[in-house]
C-alpha cells in the first residue's frame, strides 16, 4: 500500500497554483507589480486610441466631400459613438491609470500600491469590457446613440425598433438590433465601471498611507496631488452613471420605464445622471495630464513649480466646483431661465482655478532656464492648446450664445481642444519625460520634434478649422451634407488634418518601439529632476526602493543635489558627496514583495459571460449567468483565502 503524499502542490489544479513565472506571458497575466501593470495599461490603451482613431478617419473619409456614400448612415452613428465611447472610457481613463500605476508608487517612495492583487483585477476587468463592448461587431451591431447615449430617444429611435423593449423571457432570443446595442452599452460601461471604482479606492489608500517617512502631503509632488483627486472624483462620479446604467439595463431588457414619458417616466433623468458624472468626468480625463504637466515645467525649466500651494488648492478646488455645473449641457432642454442662469454662472466661476494653474505654469516657465526637450514642447503645446478649449468653454457658458452653439461642430472643436489638446498632449508629453525611468533609454529627441510640431500643425488644421464650420452652422453627428452651404472647402482640408495626426501618432508609436532597443541609455537622473521616482534605477528594480527615502524637503531629489552655500545661493552638491544619491543593490530575497496570483484575472472572465447572457433568454441566461458568476465570485473567494504572500518566499 502506498501513502499518499502529503504534498498537496502536486494534486490540484494547476492553474490554481501560485504562479512563479516571472517572464513570459504568463506572468504578465498573473502579475500584481504597479510597474508591469502600468505597462499593461499603456499597451491597452494605445491600442484602443489606434482603434478610436482609425474610427475617426473613417468619419473624416465619410465627411471629405458633401453627398459621400462611403459609410451608410447606421455606420456612421455607429462609428462616431464608439469613436466616442472609445476616446473616453478606453483611451482617456486608462491613459490615467498608466501614469498613476508606473509613476505615483514611486513619487511617493512607495514599493506597490495598497492593494496590488485589486490592482491586477482592476485592469484584467478592464480588458473584459472593451471586448464585450466590442463583441457588438459579431453580435449585431454596435452602440449608436452617441457617448451620452440620451434615453429615451436611444431606446426608442433607431433601426429595427419592434417596440420600446426587448420584452424577453418568452423563450425566443431577445436579442434585437437596437435594444441590444443599448445593452452592450449599459452593460459594457458598468463592467469599465467596476474596473475604475477599485483603481480609484486603491490609489486613495496608497496615497494616502503609503507615502515615504517625512513626506507630508503638502510635500507631495503636483502629479501625486492630482491623482489624488481624480481617485476621489472618480470614487463618488461612478455610482451616479452606475445606477443610470443599471435603470437603462433594466429600460432595454426587462421593459423598466425609468426614462419613458408615456409610461410616467422622465425623459430629462437620464440627462442629468448621465452628466452629474459626465462632467466631474471631463476633469477626470484632463487632470491627471494637468499633474503631468507640472511635474514636466518645472524640470526644464529649473525652478520649483511657481505656486505650489495654489496649485493644488486650484486642482481641489476644480474638483469640487466641477461638481455644480452639469447643466451647462443641457441649456437648450428647457430647464427655464433660472437654472440656465445659475448653471451659466457657476460655470463662469470654475474658468478662475483653471486660470490660476495656467498662470502658474506660466510663471514657472517665467525667468527658467528653459530647455526645450520633446516632452516640454508637449507640456507647453498643451498649456496652449487647452487654454484655447477653456476659452471656447467660456462662450458656452454664455446661455444665449450656447443656443446657437449646441449641437454645431463648434462643439466638436470645445471638447477636442480640451481633450486631445490638453489630455493627448500632457500624455505625449508624460511619455516621453517617464520613457527613459520605465525602460533605461530615451527616446529618440530629433523624432519626437517631428512628432510635436507635424502635431501641433496637424491638430489644429483639424480641430481649429471646425470651430468655422460650426459657427456656419454645420451640426456634429450628421454623416453627410449638401453641397452649397460653404462648407464643403474646409471639410477637405480637416480630412487632410486628420490625416496628419494620424501620421504624426504613427511617428510617436514607432519611436517608442524603436527607442526599446537603439535609444540612447538614460541613467538614473537623465533630466536632472526634482523627484522621488528619480532617485531609484531605470527601469526600477520589482521593489522600487532598495531602501525607502527619508523625505525632508517638497522637490526631495533636488535638495538632495543642491545645497545653500554661505552667500546663500544654492550650489550643486559634487557627485558622491555627502547629500548626494546612493542607489544601492541589495539581494532580493531581503525584501518582501506580495507574490503574482491568478484570481484577479480569472475573476475578470465572468463579468462579460454574465453580460452576455442578457442577450438569451430561457435557461440558456440562466446557465450563462450562473457560469459566469461561479467564476467571478468563486475566484474572488479563492483569492480572499490566499495569502497576498507565500510563507518563507
Ligand atoms: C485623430 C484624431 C481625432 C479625430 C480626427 C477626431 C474626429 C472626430 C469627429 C469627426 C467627431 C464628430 C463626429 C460627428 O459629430 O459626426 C468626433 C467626436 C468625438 N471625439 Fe474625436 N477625433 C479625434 C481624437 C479624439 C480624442 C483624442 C478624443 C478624446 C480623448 C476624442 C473624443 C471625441 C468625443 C467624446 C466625440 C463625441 C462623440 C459623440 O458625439 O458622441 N476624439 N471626433
Ligand atoms: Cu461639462
Amino acid at each position: 500500500m502506498t501513502a499518499v503524499p502529503a504534498d498537496t502542490g502536486s494534486t490540484g489544479l494547476r492553474i490554481l497554483q501560485r504562479p512563479k513565472a516571472t517572464t513570459g506571458l504568463w506572468s504578465w497575466v498573473t502579475t500584481t507589480d504597479h510597474k508591469k501593470i502600468g505597462m499593461m495599461y499603456f499597451i491597452a490603451t494605445m491600442f484602443f486610441f489606434v482603434v478610436a482613431g482609425v474610427e475617426a478617419l473613417l468619419l473624416r473619409v465619410q465627411l471629405a466631400v458633401p453627398e459621400n456614400d462611403f459609410l451608410s448612415p447606421e455606420l456612421y452613428n455607429q462609428l462616431y459613438t464608439m469613436h466616442g465611447i472609445t476616446m473616453v472610457f478606453f483611451v482617456g481613463i486608462p491613459l490615467g491609470a498608466t501614469f498613476f500605476n508606473y509613476i505615483m508608487p514611486l513619487q511617493i517612495g512607495a514599493r506597490d500600491v495598497a492593494f496590488p492583487r485589486l490592482n491586477a483585477f482592476s485592469f484584467w476587468v478592464f480588458c473584459a469590457a472593451g471586448i464585450f463592448m466590442y463583441s457588438g461587431i459579431v453580435l449585431g451591431g454596435l452602440p449608436d446613440g452617441g457617448w451620452f447615449n440620451y434615453a429615451p430617444l436611444s431606446t426608442t429611435v433607431g433601426p429595427d425598433v419592434s417596440g420600446y423593449t426587448t420584452g424577453g423571457g418568452s423563450g425566443e432570443l431577445a436579442y434585437q438590433v437596437h435594444s441590444g446595442r443599448m445593452l452592450l452599452y449599459s452593460v459594457g460601461l458598468q463592467i469599465a465601471g467596476i474596473a475604475t471604482l477599485a483603481s480609484a479606492v486603491n490609489f486613495i489608500v496608497t496615497i494616502l498611507n503609503m507615502r515615504a517617512p517625512g513626506m507630508t502631503l503638502m510635500r507631495m509632488p503636483v502629479f501625486t496631488w492630482m491623482t489624488l483627486i481624480v481617485a476621489f472624483l472618480l470614487l463618488f462620479a461612478l455610482p451616479v452613471i452606475g445606477i443610470a446604467l443599471w435603470q437603462l439595463m433594466f429600460e432595454v431588457r426587462f421593459g423598466a420605464n425609468f426614462f419613458n414619458p408615456a409610461a410616467g417616466g422622465d425623459p430629462i433623468l437620464w440627462e442629468h445622471m448621465f452628466w452629474l458624472f459626465g462632467h466631474p468626468e471631463v476633469y477626470i480625463l484632463v487632470l491627471p495630464a494637468f499633474g503631468i504637466i507640472s511635474e514636466i515645467i518645472p524640470t526644464f525649466s529649473r525652478k520649483p513649480i511657481f505656486g505650489y500651494t495654489a496649485m493644488v488648492f486650484a486642482g481641489v478646488a476644480i474638483g469640487f466646483l466641477g461638481w455644480g455645473v452639469w447643466a451647462h449641457h443641457m441649456f437648450a432642454a428647457g430647464m427655464g431661465p433660472v437654472a440656465n442662469t445659475a448653471f451659466g454662472l457657476t460655470t463662469m466661476f470654475i474658468a478662475v482655478p483653471t486660470g490660476v494653474k495656467i498662470f502658474n505654469w506660466v510663471g514657472t516657465l517665467w525667468g527658467g532656464k528653459v530647455r526645450l526637450t520633446s516632452a516640454m514642447l508637449f507640456a507647453i503645446g498643451a498649456v496652449a492648446m487647452f487654454t484655447i478649449g477653456g476659452l471656447s468653454g467660456v462662450t458656452h457658458s454664455v446661455v444665449p450664445s450656447n443656443y446657437q452653439q449646441t449641437d454645431s461642430y463648434y462643439v466638436v472643436a470645445h471638447f477636442h481642444y480640451v481633450l486631445f489638446g490638453g489630455l493627448v498632449f500632457g500624455a505625449i508629453g508624460g511619455i516621453y519625460y517617464w520613457y527613459p525611468k520605465v525602460t533605461g533609454r530615451l527616446m529618440n529627441e530629433t523624432w519626437g520634434k517631428i512628432n510635436f510640431w507635424t502635431l501641433l500643425i496637424g491638430f489644429n488644421v483639424t480641430f481649429g478649422l471646425m470651430h468655422f464650420l460650426g459657427l456656419w452652422g454645420m451640426p456634429r453627428r450628421i454623416d453627410t451634407y449638401y453641397a452649397g452651404f460653404g462648407w464643403e472647402q474646409l471639410n477637405l482640408i480637416i480630412t487632410y488634418g486628420a490625416f496628419l495626426i494620424a501620421a504624426s501618432i504613427a511617428l510617436l508609436l514607432l519611436n517608442v518601439v524603436v527607442s526599446l532597443r537603439r535609444g540612447k541609455l538614460a541613467g538614473d537622473d537623465p533630466w536632472d529632476a526634482r523627484t522621488v521616482e528619480w532617485m531609484t534605477t531605470s527601469p526600477p528594480a520589482h521593489y522600487n526602493f532598495a531602501e525607502i527615502p527619508q523625505i525632508s524637503a517638497r522637490d526631495e531629489l533636488w535638495h538632495r543635489k543642491h545645497a545653500v552655500s554661505d552667500s546663500g545661493d544654492y550650489v550643486r552638491v559634487p557627485a558622491g558627496g555627502s547629500g548626494a544619491i546612493v542607489v544601492r543593490e541589495v539581494e532580493d530575497s531581503d525584501i518582501h514583495m506580495p507574490d503574482p496570483s491568478v484570481f484577479p484575472a480569472m475573476s475578470a472572465v465572468g463579468l462579460p459571460i454574465m453580460g452576455w447572457a442578457l442577450f438569451t433568454s430561457g435557461n440558456l441566461m440562466i446557465v450563462m449567468l450562473a457560469v459566469g458568476s461561479v467564476i467571478t465570485v468563486g475566484s474572488l473567494f479563492a483569492w480572499a483565502f490566499e495569502p497576498s504572500a507565500e510563507e518563507g518566499h
